[in-house]
């Protein structure tokens, strides 16, 4: 892979986007290779964890590639448009954590990937916006939704419609970011978090992801059902039992997935 660099740490994943000359904008063969790279972590299963960031000093991902898509046919840009969808969601249906370090500029399509990202901490340069409207298109890869689904319809038409960059405390008092990291420390701080998640047991963080998310465009009752048959399903797992016994007898648990 050209633009993509794909690191394994032990039970930890990072993802950089690695295009730094054109501040990591995704075009199509870094879509395809973000495809690749996601389906390599989708089938480890050692894997906690992902970390995703961008390369260089500047940009997690400053958009979609403005040149690539300057000339598109309505045709294209809708094919354009699906590989962008599809690479995003294969992201966020992975069953492991992926978290968004986010190291400068996260625009459009950038900021898009960082939303479909379980989470995402800043760095004090990190720079958020969905900008399409200067360019006279929208967000293309889900913007529109997820956004909305995390600062609620206003900010997200304000963010939008007016096309401008936010900064990292900004995000943070949306909710966009969860924390706001020098960006020195912003990697270590991924790597810890991920690193903590990696020590618990991993079949109940899936669920437990997949509670959440199954749970957020539902009603409660739905999403406390969801909730009911996970929390039965883990009592019928080895790590269950591990990590009950290890609280009683007052050692670390040994988690094995299964
Ligand atoms: N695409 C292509 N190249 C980009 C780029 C991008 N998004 N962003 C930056 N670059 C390139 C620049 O062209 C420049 O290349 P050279 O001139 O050196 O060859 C290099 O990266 C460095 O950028 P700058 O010289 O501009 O760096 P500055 O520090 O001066 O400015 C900046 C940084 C982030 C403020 C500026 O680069 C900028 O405004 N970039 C564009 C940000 C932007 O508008 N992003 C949103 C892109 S639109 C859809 C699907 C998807 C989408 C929409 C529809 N459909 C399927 C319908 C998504 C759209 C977007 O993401």
């Amino acid at each position: 892979m050209e633009f993509i660099k794909l690191v394994v740490e032990g039970p930890l994943a990072v993802i950089t986007i690695d295009r730094p000359k054109a501040l990591n904008a995704l075009n199509r063969q870094v879509l395809t290779e973000l495809e690749q790279a996601v389906g390599q972590v989708a089938v480890d299963g050692a894997l906690r964890a992902l970390i995703i960031t961008g390369g260089g000093e500047k940009a997690f991902v400053a958009g979609a590639d403005i040149a690539e898509m300057a000339a598109m046919s309505t045709a294209e840009a809708l094919s354009f448009g699906e590989l962008g969808h599809r690479v995003l969601d294969s992201l966020e249906a992975l069953s492991i954590p992926v978290i968004a370090a986010v190291n400068g500029f996260a625009l459009g399509g950038g900021c898009e990937l960082a939303l479909a990202c379980d989470f995402i901490y800043a760095s004090e340069k990190a720079k958020f916006g969905l900008p399409e409207v200067t360019l006279a298109v929208i967000p293309g890869f889900g913007g529109t939704q997820r956004l909305t689904r995390i600062v609620g319809r206003a900010r997200a038409k304000e963010l939008i419609f007016t096309g401008d960059m936010i900064d990292a405390v900004k995000a943070k008092e949306l909710g966009l970011a969860l924390d706001v990291l020098p960006a020195a420390e912003l990697l270590a701080h991924a790597k810890k978090i991920a690193g903590t998640i990696a020590k618990r047991g991993p079949l109940a963080v899936t669920r437990a992801k997949r509670a959440i998310d199954g749970g957020a465009d539902v009603a409660l009752e739905a999403g406390n059902q969801l909730e009911r048959e996970a929390f039965a399903a883990l009592f019928g797992t080895a790590d269950q039992k591990e990590g009950m016994a290890a609280f009683l007898a007052k050692r670390p648990a040994e988690f094995k997935k299964a």
